[in-house]
């Protein structure tokens, strides 16, 4: 009696165990044929045609694009006046990240492969007016925002901010909150900064903020009085700060000591984004 009891629970164990293994291999699978599919899709959609397509995020409240690196990709697109199509239909590329884009039937992803594939394509030239150790301190500080600052954000957005706020700048419905939050913070935790309190990340983004205030100075642009791609990255980041946080803690910040970053930003939607009103 008690051999047969073990034995079907034995089974059913096993089982249970197949179900899960075998799930998990199945979803695997689903994913890399939607994603084939997927850029096979685009890939035939722009071989024999000149549109540039850029694939972000659908459309936001308060701020033209929610994430970032579309911010800063689109800018950048303005800044070197090459036309495009947004999609946002497949905001994630083939790495699994938004943005991308498929062009002439390549598909590129990730925002800095984007940029360089675009300036050797269209032939741009934005940095002839930087010094090369001027251009080096504006690439170190928009690595610094890419890889730093962007948790600094994301942790506020998505895991401190109200979900009410959260709800309302990315139009997405309340019940999903819950899922993003857990997500943000299991990957804040892989980053690092995520096992730090609220009070210990807003002092160490608030460096960042400051740091970059200091650098940029009274200069009209990072690398001076011309802009260059790396304000475009730069931008991308202050942007979500200053239109698309509201009431966040660094407001007070950037209203008392970094006003520079401020008319910074200001200064560069006056200049590319004119439409920004018409975005949302
Ligand atoms: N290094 C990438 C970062 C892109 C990135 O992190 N995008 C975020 C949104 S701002 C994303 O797609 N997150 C979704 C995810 O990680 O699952 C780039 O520069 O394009
Ligand atoms: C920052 O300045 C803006 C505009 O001047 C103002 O609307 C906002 O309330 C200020 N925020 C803080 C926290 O001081």
């Amino acid at each position: 009696m008690a051999l047969g009891h073990w034995y079907w629970c034995g089974i059913g164990v096993a089982l249970f165990i197949v179900v899960i293994v075998v799930g998990y291999l199945l979803i695997g699978i689903i994913q890399r044929v939607w994603n084939y599919r997927k850029l096979r899709k685009w890939k035939q959609r722009t071989q024999d045609s000149e549109t540039l397509i850029v694939h972000v995020p659908p459309e936001a409240s308060t701020i033209p694009n929610i994430s970032p690196f579309a911010m800063k990709v689109l800018t950048f697109l303005r800044m070197a006046k090459i036309p495009y199509e947004i999609d946002t239909g497949d905001p994630f590329g083939g790495k699994g990240k938004t943005p991308w884009i498929s062009h002439r039937g390549n598909n590129i992803a990730d925002s800095e492969f984007i940029i360089q594939y675009l300036i050797k394509t269209f032939d741009i030239d934005l940095t002839s007016h930087c010094a090369p150790e001027d251009l080096a301190i504006a690439t170190a500080v928009r690595i610094m925002v890419d890889e730093h600052l962007l948790w600094g954000m994301a942790m506020e957005r998505v895991v401190f901010g109200s979900s009410d706020n959260f709800v309302r700048v990315f139009k997405i419905p309340k019940c999903i909150v819950w899922i993003l939050r857990r997500i943000a913070k299991g990957r804040a935790k892989d980053q690092g900064i995520g096992h730090h309190s609220q009070d210990e990340i807003i002092e160490i983004i608030s460096k960042d903020i400051k740091t970059i205030s200091l650098i940029l100075a009274k200069k009209q642009f990072i690398c001076g009085t011309e802009p260059c791609p790396e304000d475009a990255g730069i931008f991308g980041m202050l942007s979500q700060f200053y239109w698309g946080l509201p009431n966040n803690p660094y407001e007070k910040l950037l209203n008392a000591s970094c006003i520079n970053l401020k008319s910074y930003c200001n200064r560069i939607r006056a200049t590319y984004w004119p439409d920004w009103e018409d975005q949302f």
